[in-house]
């Protein structure tokens, strides 16, 4: 049976984000939040005189809790600057969490938010848009247990919204101690050519040791997967102490029950900044440019050798896919889930390419309609 450990955040938050780094002096208050020379250059020379940039820590449903050289501070979402329509990159959420937020140093208003290194972002199927994850993340971690919820095709599916994001991928497979032999998944995992893959006990602090690999001062982490594998525990185990709520899985089929209802980056002891995110129900991967090839990077490579440059995969003569396939090197699952996911990621490009032409159309309408109402508050109408 699963351990349950049933804990609510306490009253007290995590208190100053440089708590607990005596482990990283070296790095200032910024750096430790994971500012770097991608975003410092983007400051013009006003932004540097007169704004602050601060990290976005959470994004509730009003407010934002941002994090900068000052410490926390709380932003009420409201106001032109979140309401005017979206840029064509953000679509339809200008943030969400992890991105940098540049605010005015003395009235605190919001400016603008920098250029993202990496973006998470996923399609619900018959959604318009593509709901924004998280920005600027460096590693993410892939959770899964060792138990029913292991799926490969699902973890690929992961891959592909990590490698899509622009970010490093991990897989993490936890409840180790609860399964006779932890290898025979991890074996499994060998289907996935060039993935790390670890197995834990999330409740075990010497466990998850391996994982501070990543979590190197001024990182930004990422944890993912179905809801009950045990990000949170994993996040109260690195962190040392309760930071979030975690629940007992459903007995009879291992299902998690949707825990953690909000995204936040938490500051881990080490210096790196750990992002606990509910389980993700749906996980179209959105805005793939290249992702995929990353992602199944072994079907590119034989897909290269293919006698037809628009070879299909399906009965041409000469294909290098079929045939990695009848020798049993390219397995029947994977190559089935890759077709899937370049139907859909194919799908979702064409909705998010009507969906910017129908922003940005909207954004020069907003704009002419603003114009128009200074030109006429000038004038004094
Ligand atoms: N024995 C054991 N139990 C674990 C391990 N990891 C997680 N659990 C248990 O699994 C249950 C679910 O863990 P959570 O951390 O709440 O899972 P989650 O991924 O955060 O789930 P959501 O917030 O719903 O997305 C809890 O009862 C944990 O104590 C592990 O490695 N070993
Ligand atoms: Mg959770
Ligand atoms: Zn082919």
């Amino acid at each position: 049976m699963s351990k349950s450990l049933i804990s609510r955040r306490p009253g007290h938050r995590r208190g100053s984000v440089t708590n607990g780094r005596a482990a990283a002096p070296s790095l200032s208050p910024l750096q430790l939040l994971g500012w770097k020379p991608f975003f410092q250059q983007q400051l013009v020379l006003e932004e540097l005189e007169a704004c602050d940039p601060l990290r976005v820590m959470a994004v509730h449903r009003d407010r934002l809790l941002l994090a900068g050289e000052r410490g926390e501070e709380v932003l009420a979402l409201g106001g032109t600057f979140f309401n005017e329509p979206a840029s064509s990159d953000t679509g339809g959420q200008r943030i969400t969490v992890g991105d940098w937020l540049l605010l005015d140093r003395a009235s605190r208003r919001p400016q603008r938010t920098l250029e993202r290194q990496s973006l998470f972002q996923r399609m619900a199927p018959g959604a318009q848009r593509a709901q924004l994850i998280a920005a600027n993340v460096d590693t993410a971690v892939v959770v899964s247990s060792c138990n029913h919820d292991f799926n490969l095709s699902r973890i690929e599916r992961y891959l592909a919204l990590v490698q899509a994001a622009g970010a490093s991928p991990l897989v993490v497979l936890t409840k180790a101690d609860l399964c006779d032999d932890p290898s025979v998944y991890l074996d499994r995992l060998r289907a996935l050519p060039g993935i790390q893959a670890l197995a834990v006990d999330a409740t075990d602090p010497g466990g998850v040791e391996p994982l501070r690999n990543w979590c190197g001062a001024g990182e930004t982490v990422a944890l993912l997967g179905s809801s009950g594998v045990g990000k949170s525990t994993l996040l109260n185990t690195l962190g040392g102490e309760t930071r979030a709520a975690t629940a007992g899985i459903r007995e009879d089929d291992s299902k998690g029950r949707h825990t953690t209802r909000h995204r936040e980056l938490y500051p881990l002891p080490g210096g790196a900044l750990l992002l606990d995110s509910p389980g993700m129900r749906e996980l179209g991967p959105a805005g793939v440019e290249g992702g995929l090839e990353q992602a199944f990077g072994d079907i590119g490579a034989l897909s290269a050798r293919c006698r037809f440059g628009d070879c299909r995969h399906e009965s041409e003569p000469g294909c290098a896919v079929l045939a990695a396939l009848e020798r049993g090197e390219l397995d029947e699952r994977r190559l089935g889930n890759w077709r899937k996911l370049e139907r859909e990621v194919a799908r979702n490009n064409r909705t998010l390419a009507e969906q910017r032409a129908g922003d940005r159309a909207l954004g020069q309408l907003y704009r002419a309609v603003q114009g128009h109402a200074r030109n006429r508050k000038q004038r004094g109408d």
